[in-house]
Formats: C-alpha cells, sequence, structure tokens
C-alpha cells in the first residue's frame, strides 16, 4: 500500500473544489494551485495550502507540468489530481510525475497513449471483439483502396483525423464524387490542427445517441462498470444534459454494454476511472467511439444513483488498495440528472456571456447537488471554459428527476451574465426528452430557433401542468389547453383529455 497524506489538485474551479472535499473527508491534506486570475476563488481558499503559480492563460499556468511537480516537492506532495480537462490526459506528464517519485491519480502512461489516438484505440480494442461501426481500423494510404472500402459500407460515410477529438478532425461524405476532394482536404485539414495527418473512415451513423459507460479498475485486475450516462444533448459537441442511468437503454442491452467497456478498459491494461463513449443507433446497436482516461465533468449523475463517491475511489486505486465491491454488488436505485450552468446565452448561439455574478443564490431541496467554484460578486474569467456550475438532481425515478431539476432551475438566481439554465429548462422538458427519442441533433431539430424560450417562458405553468399529467399521472385539469404546435420548434402541445 502507498502512503497518500497530501495531494496537490493540478486544476481549478467547480472540479478542484468538489476533489478537494472528498480529499479532506479522507483526512489527506490539499494543495492548491492557481492563476492570478483565480486568486479570490473558493477552492484557493478552501485548501490547506495554495500556490500561485502564474499568468491567468492556460499555458501559463494550469498546463506548467514542470512547474507542478517542482511545486510538488517543495511541499512535499504524495499525489496529484488532475481533474479533468489540463494535463489530466497528458502522458508525457504523467511519465515525468512517475519519473518524480510521486503518484499520479489516474491511469497509467500507456493506457492514455493507448487511447488518446483513435486509431491506435481502435486496433487495441479490436481483439477483445468490440462493436465497432463499419470502416477501417488503420491510416488510410492509399485513396482508391479507400473509395473501394468506402463503396462497400455504403455512403454517408465520416473521414476521421486519428488525433481529432471531439468532433474536430470529422468529415460527412455523401456520395462516391465528392471522395477523393474530401479525403484531401481531411488530410491536409488534420495535419495542420493535430500535427497528424492520419484519417480512416467510417459508415456514417443518421441519429446517433451518445451513450457512455463509467468504469472503475484496480491494480490487481479488478474491473467494473457503473452503468451508463445518456449525453446526447450537446451543442458543438459540449455536453449539456447528462443522465443516468440512459432511460432509452434496455437492461439488457446496458449489461452487454458494461462488459464491452470493461473488455475495453482490460485491453489497455487500464486502471483508474475511465469512461467508455459509444453511438447508438435507434436499434439499440452500440458502437466503440472512444475511451475517456480521466475523471469526467457529468461524473455526479453515475454517484448520485450508485452511491459511490469516484475520486475516493480514484485514491484509494491510486494507494493500490483492491476495489471494496464486485460487479454484483452494485445496482443502480434512482435516476440522476445534470444540467451544466453555461455563462452563455442560448439566444446567441451559446456563445460566451463573461461577467460579473451580480446575483448568485443556489438551489435547495431534496436530491438536489450543486458543484460549483464561484461565489456571488465574482467575476468570470474569461481564460478558461465558462461553466459556472453542475446542478445535479436526484429522484426515486426520471420523472422525480426531471420535475425536481426543473424546479431547481426556477430556484436558481443567477443575474449578471446570460446562462444557458433556460434552455436546460427546456431541453428536459421537451416531449423528445421526456419519452427519451432524443438523440445528438437534439439542438439541431428542436432548438433550431431559440426564440422558443420566449414562448416557452410564457406558457410555464401550462407546461408544469403538462410533465404533471405525462409524468406523474394526475388527472389533467380539465380546462388545460396548450398553444398549439410550434412548427418551427416542433414544439408539440395538445389539448389534455
Ligand atoms: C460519429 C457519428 C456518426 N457516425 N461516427 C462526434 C465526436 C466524436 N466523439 C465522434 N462523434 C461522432 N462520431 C460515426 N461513424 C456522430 C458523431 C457525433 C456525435 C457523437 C456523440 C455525441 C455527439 C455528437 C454530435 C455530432 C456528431
Amino acid at each position: 500500500m502507498k502512503q497518500i497524506n497530501k495531494v496537490l489538485v493540478a486544476n481549478r474551479g467547480e472540479i478542484a473544489l468538489r476533489i478537494m472535499r472528498s480529499l479532506k473527508e479522507m483526512g489527506i491534506k490539499t494543495v492548491a494551485i492557481f492563476s492570478e486570475a483565480d486568486r479570490k476563488a473558493p477552492f484557493v481558499r478552501y485548501a490547506d495550502e495554495a500556490v500561485l503559480i502564474g499568468q491567468p492563460p492556460s499555458n501559463q499556468s494550469y498546463l506548467l507540468g514542470d512547474k507542478i511537480i517542482s511545486i510538488c516537492k517543495e511541499l512535499n506532495v504524495d499525489a496529484i489530481h488532475p481533474g479533468y480537462g489540463f494535463l489530466s490526459e497528458n502522458a508525457s506528464f504523467v511519465e515525468k510525475v512517475d519519473e518524480s517519485g510521486i503518484i499520479f491519480i489516474g491511469p497509467s502512461p500507456k493506457s492514455i497513449e493507448l487511447m488518446g489516438d483513435k486509431l491506435t484505440a481502435k486496433q487495441t480494442v479490436k481483439a477483445y471483439d468490440i462493436p465497432m461501426v463499419p470502416g477501417t481500423d488503420e491510416e488510410i494510404t492509399d485513396i482508391e483502396e479507400a473509395k473501394k472500402i468506402a463503396n462497400e459500407i455504403g455512403f454517408p460515410i465520416l473521414i476521421k483525423a486519428s488525433a481529432g477529438g471531439g468532433g474536430k478532425g470529422m468529415r460527412i461524405v455523401e456520395n462516391p464524387e465528392e471522395f477523393e476532394d474530401q479525403m484531401k482536404r481531411a488530410v491536409s485539414e488534420a495535419i495542420s490542427s493535430f500535427g497528424n495527418g492520419a484519417v480512416f473512415i467510417e459508415k456514417y451513423v443518421g441519429s446517433p445517441k451518445h451513450i457512455e459507460i463509467q468504469i472503475l479498475a484496480d491494480t490487481h485486475g479488478n474491473t467494473v462498470h457503473l452503468f451508463d450516462r445518456e449525453c446526447s444533448i450537446q451543442r458543438r459537441h459540449q455536453k449539456v444534459i447528462e443522465e443516468a442511468p440512459s432511460a432509452f437503454v434496455t437492461d439488457e442491452v446496458r449489461a452487454k454494454m458494461g462488459e464491452a467497456a470493461c473488455d475495453v478498459a482490460r485491453s489497455c491494461n487500464y486502471y483508474g476511472a475511465g469512461t467508455v463513449e459509444f453511438l447508438m443507433d435507434e436499434h439499440q446497436n452500440f458502437y466503440f467511439l472512444e475511451m475517456n482516461t480521466r475523471l469526467q465533468v457529468e461524473h455526479p449523475v453515475t454517484e448520485m444513483i450508485t452511491g459511490l463517491d469516484l475520486v475516493k475511489e480514484q485514491v484509494k486505486i491510486a494507494r493500490g488498495e483492491e476495489l471494496s465491491f464486485k460487479q454484483e454488488d452494485l445496482s443502480i436505485n434512482g435516476h440522476a440528472i445534470e444540467a451544466r450552468v453555461y455563462a452563455e446565452d442560448p439566444k446567441n448561439n451559446f456563445l460566451p456571456d463573461i461577467g460579473k455574478l451580480s446575483t448568485y443564490k443556489i438551489p435547495r431541496g431534496q436530491g438536489i447537488r450543486v458543484d460549483d467554484g464561484l461565489e456571488e460578486g465574482m467575476e468570470i474569467p474569461i481564460y478558461y471554459d465558462p461553466m459556472i456550475a453542475k446542478l445535479v438532481a436526484y429522484g426515486k425515478d426520471r420523472s422525480e428527476a426531471i420535475i425536481r431539476l426543473t424546479q431547481a432551475i426556477d430556484e436558481y438566481e443567477i443575474t449578471g451574465v446570460k446562462t444557458t439554465m433556460d434552455f436546460c429548462k427546456y431541453a428536459i422538458n421537451h416531449p423528445s426528452f421526456v419519452d427519451a427519442s432524443f438523440d445528438t441533433h437534439f439542438v439541431k431539430h428542436h432548438f433550431a430557433d431559440p426564440s422558443i424560450l420566449d414562448q416557452y417562458n410564457d406558457n410555464e405553468e401550462l407546461i408544469a401542468a403538462l410533465i404533471a399529467t405525462k409524468l406523474i399521472g394526475k388527472k389533467a385539469p380539465s380546462t388545460l389547453k396548450i398553444q398549439e404546435t410550434n412548427s418551427k420548434n416542433n414544439w408539440k402541445t395538445n389539448r389534455i383529455k
């Protein structure tokens, strides 16, 4: 067993604070690093020790791996928790941490490397017979050969950059005629964007859902899954709403996906917390997309349905402990939904709306969790992701979670910046969310005209009544008549019988 008495959290904001809270519960001392822009942030005050690491830009602060390691040596730190983003999936940083004799609370550099590139990830998992979208798992070097394969799998196809991610480096090709030109553009774009021109092709899955499986693996060969999360409501590949479990996936398919995810972890000798992402089509066929070798933003929804603290599990694994539970000990209890509170304007294509939080009061109530890193009166720094908080609602079932999240959004008081709250409330009450038929095109299909948020607000009490009748089976108010279909946004409302 390894001793971990002091941990440096190499991150900022809500996740730094969240990690420190769990470390404190374990009796572990905490060290914060902060940039000049975060000097007054709550996570800095919460830590036992805090070190100014540099100027606000990430590459002058939170990405300074060597400086972080030297601070660890100076302060006699035993381990580093990277959170998500920044250096959390930087294999060369992890190697330097290991070489310094400091524990990295996360997977091995080798696992990070194998899963960090889409082609090596596909080649690594291939041996485990993991379902993958029809396509290639080698770099395309011969365009004619690639065109032949594309014709075999059938258009439309996607050309993907192996070093791409988060939707970057993907091109749709509708027919054979445009294949050659698109292939050339894809390679040059991959070289300029990622410094790596390797591309491959896949059949395009038209209306996919994004379903991901949380896994935990220790250093003794034990790997379990903590069920699924659905993260299909995204805008520009940024998740906005996440829930656990998915309301679409059947128990039988969930078990199969869980086993597949554990095999993906085994294929790269994974240890730590990780997430395996899948695409799912309307027939519940699922296809391996990629593996994220870090704790994810949306991990709280999994914590709420399993009762586990994933940060504590990460620390125990890093200390060399065996998992204290087997797969059969784990079960889904209730339902959790997370709304990401971004300082962005949904009516202006979700562009950041940075400013000062002149009012900031968080909601309370049964099953409500708010992971945030700011306080009233604080400026939202322009240098980082504009996420203010994660608002999570837990219920005994999905209906209760939707209603609790809706009410919590109503009670959240934020002024001084525009936020995504109204969009989240609209989304979780949209019929296609309620009946779980939504997919990754939700914003394109149901939020084409952001002015729906104005009308939606006018109908607030009526929508609440609709939810009440549809979701918890109460007798509808006989006089309830809701505005006819809003054709542009397919916001269907009907007379309740
Ligand atoms: C796909 C796909 C359809 N077919 N691959 C987007 C980000 C990257 N992780 C992979 N992505 C996709 N890959 C095939 N063969 C559709 C997407 C996709 C998507 C996937 C998950 C969540 C949101 C998405 C939004 C747009 C496109």
